[in-house]
């Protein structure tokens, strides 16, 4: 359907239901405005469903725990990976405690206190103890979670190197990442969108003195057990870098450089024996073979995590995690910018 029938079905359906309020209102009126008016019946059938609904929306999330609750992430692959566990183990246990024992009673009172002929509502001012209550117990639980959020935070941000980390660029467009090594300097070469052009995607300056041994790659491969510094550019709009299984995620900025550090802890090959990746990827490939598709092999993968256009979901590219020998062999086989340019 193209937009302009889109947009014309919206507006007929608009039209109706105008239509339908104003014979409603015209009907209403002629009958006295009897029509308006809420019997007991009424409420207690809206009290009745009022539950059914209720009950029904508690239920439900339970069996979405239950049958699709599998489907999040194995274990973090990443040496931080294990504390933003920590902290969103923490919110979704409050979250839950707090939701599994408040919408029940919600729907629940919605339902007991349903409008009866005779029952008046009691007049409750105020009361002291009950405000100093619900004040206090949500102001500590988020107290708890933004300071340890915040320390989490300044950690990943500020981190205290053992080792020098290996400066990696991923440069964001619409819509793919190119990554850029630092070579044998360990130093990026100045680049900028003016001298972008041919075979120069990313815009490195070759009169930078840390240019020359640049490389610049489709494919992202890191060393396990290496702390990787991450510099993010982007061409276009705002991108946001997000690679789950890491537990990272940074914004790509036109006109500004973000930066995101981690140390891989799994290898693509260890993460492929990982019994939930196991599971999840036999689960796909049988969909697939149903459909007689080509098997999936389960890969890390850097996606983008904000809407940047019309093909930003298809916006991703491989992260192969290897040992230090295997990086340092395929590193060797890739050209420098010096070579390319
Ligand atoms: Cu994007």
């Amino acid at each position: 359907m193209n937009t302009v029938s889109i947009i014309v079905l919206i507006v007929l359906a608009i039209l109706t239901i105008v239509q339908v309020m104003r014979i409603s209102e015209i009907s209403s009126s002629i009958q006295g405005g009897k029509d308006n008016q809420v019997s007991e019946k009424d409420n207690d059938t809206q009290g009745k469903l009022l539950l059914l609904v209720g009950m029904g929306f508690v239920i439900s999330v339970l069996v979405m725990y239950w049958a699709w609750g599998y489907h999040s992430l194995p274990a973090p692959s990443s040496e931080h990976g294990a504390e933003i566990d920590s902290l969103w183990n923490l919110s979704m246990l409050i979250i839950n405690v707090v939701f599994f024992i408040v919408q029940p009673i919600l729907f629940y009172f919605g339902y007991k206190y349903r409008g009866k002929k005779g029952t008046k509502a009691v007049y409750y001012e105020h009361n002291n103890k009950l405000e100093l209550f619900w004040t206090m117990v949500p102001a500590l639980a988020l107290a708890v979670l933004i300071i340890w959020g915040l320390n989490v935070w300044s950690g990943l941000m500020m981190p205290e190197n053992e080792e020098e980390p290996i400066v990696i660029e991923l440069y964001a467009q619409q819509f793919n990442w190119t990554a850029r090594y630092s070579g044998g300097d360990n130093q990026l070469g100045y680049a900028t969108v003016h001298e972008i052009g041919g075979a120069n995607i990313v815009g490195v300056d070759m009169e930078d003195i840390y240019s020359s041994d640049d490389i610049v790659t489709k494919s992202l491969h890191l060393p396990v057990g290496k702390p990787i510094k991450f510099e993010f550019r982007s061409q276009d709009v705002i991108h946001s870098a997000y690679f789950p299984h890491f537990r990272a995620q940074m914004n790509c900025v036109p006109g500004s450089k973000t930066y995101f550090q981690f140390t891989p802890t799994v290898t693509t090959a260890e993460i492929r024996q990982n019994k939930d990746v196991k599971n999840h990827v036999e689960e796909v490939n049988g969909i697939r073979a149903a459909k007689g598709e080509d098997l999936w092999e389960f890969d890390y993968v850097l996606l983008c995590n904000k809407i940047c256009g019309a093909a930003h979901y298809n916006m991703q590219m491989e992260i192969i995690v290897e040992t230090e020998e295997e990086y340092n062999a395929w590193l060797k086989e890739q050209k420098t910018v010096a070579e390319t340019l």
